[in-house]
């Protein structure tokens, strides 16, 4: 039996969340266009005969000018050290920064590459990107389109079979390693960015505040950085809100209903008080 992390690397927007969930066949990792939507490391897990894979999805490795892209970097670094092995996730369209230059010299010969989002470029153009990648000696390079779902079958099967041998960590029941109340307010965000634009997104954090297993009801509040963001979130008469809250209940499937309110917490992103209140 073989068992073991794999921190799941890579710029913001590369598509990470999206890959681990394609593996998983399930939307576990919060997915969208935004830059740094993933915040908290979120432990998907991934089993097949003999294989439990905990594969960590991590924030985007960009470096940001608040407390709390420093914080996010830090996650990420973290997880890349109690990982056996690292999937480092590249974007077909966009040539290598400076900073994935660095992770990928941090990389050892157990890591793995994966070019993501290669239905949007000609195959014709990945040689040039090979060649400029084997100058790593990694353990595998592979091509990959989340979106539609190319690639994914043999990634799982690559990072399978790098895992150390080892015992299940987890019970059979476990999909995700993330405590309920941060789950569902992950949800919570997660519903919440579809259709928002410029900044407000990386301005929302949701909580659940009383958090009781017992009660059928989950308060959550949803803390946005100024009052005129407060508005757009809970749209004309209330209607953004109420069918965030729908789509929310019905990925809950029924366990949970969720009551939202929107609060202001000042420019809580620089905010380091806030950002221990937040637990980020
Ligand atoms: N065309 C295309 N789009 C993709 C592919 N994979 C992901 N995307 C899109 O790219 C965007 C970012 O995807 P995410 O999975 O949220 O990216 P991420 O790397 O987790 O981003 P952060 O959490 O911000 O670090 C979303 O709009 C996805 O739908 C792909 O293979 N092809
Ligand atoms: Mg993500």
């Amino acid at each position: 039996m073989r068992s073991g992390f794999v921190a799941v690397v890579g710029r913001t927007n590369v598509g990470k969340s999206s890959l681990i969930n394609a593996i998983a066949e399930a939307r576990l990792s919060t997915v969208s266009w935004h830059k740094n939507t993933t915040r908290r490391a979120v432990r998907v897990i991934v089993r097949e005969p003999e294989v439990e894979m905990v594969l960590v999805d991590t924030p985007g490795l960009d470096v940001g000018r608040d407390q709390l892209a420093a914080r996010l970097f830090a996650v990420t670094e973290g997880e890349m050290d109690g990982a056996d092995l690292t999937l480092m996730v590249l974007d077909a369209t966009k040539p290598l920064s400076d900073r994935e230059r660095g992770v990928l010299d941090s990389l050892s010969s157990k890591d793995v590459v994966a070019i993501n989002k290669i239905d949007l470029v000609h195959p014709m153009s990945l040689l040039p990107r090979l060649q400029e990648l084997a100058h790593w000696s990694l353990a595998e390079y592979l091509l990959a389109s989340a979106k539609r779902r190319e690639g994914v079958v043999e990634l799982r099967d690559v990072l399978a079979a790098h895992l150390p041998e080892g015992d299940p960590m987890y019970d059979p029941e476990t999909k995700v390693d993330l405590p309920l109340r941060i789950w569902i307010a992950e949800i919570v965000r997660d519903e919440l960015l579809d259709g928002l634009r410029d900044e407000v997104p990386h301005s929302i954090e949701c909580r659940v505040v009383d958090w009781d297993d017992e009660a059928e009801e989950v308060p959550v509040v949803i803390f946005v950085e100024r009052t005129s963001q407060k508005g757009i979130l809970i749209g004309e008469g209330g209607a953004r809100l109420r069918s965030v809250r729908r789509r929310v209940n019905r990925r809950l499937r029924g366990r949970f209903r969720v009551r939202l309110q929107v609060k202001v917490a000042k420019e809580w992103t620089r905010d380091s008080r806030r950002l221990d209140e937040f637990e980020l």
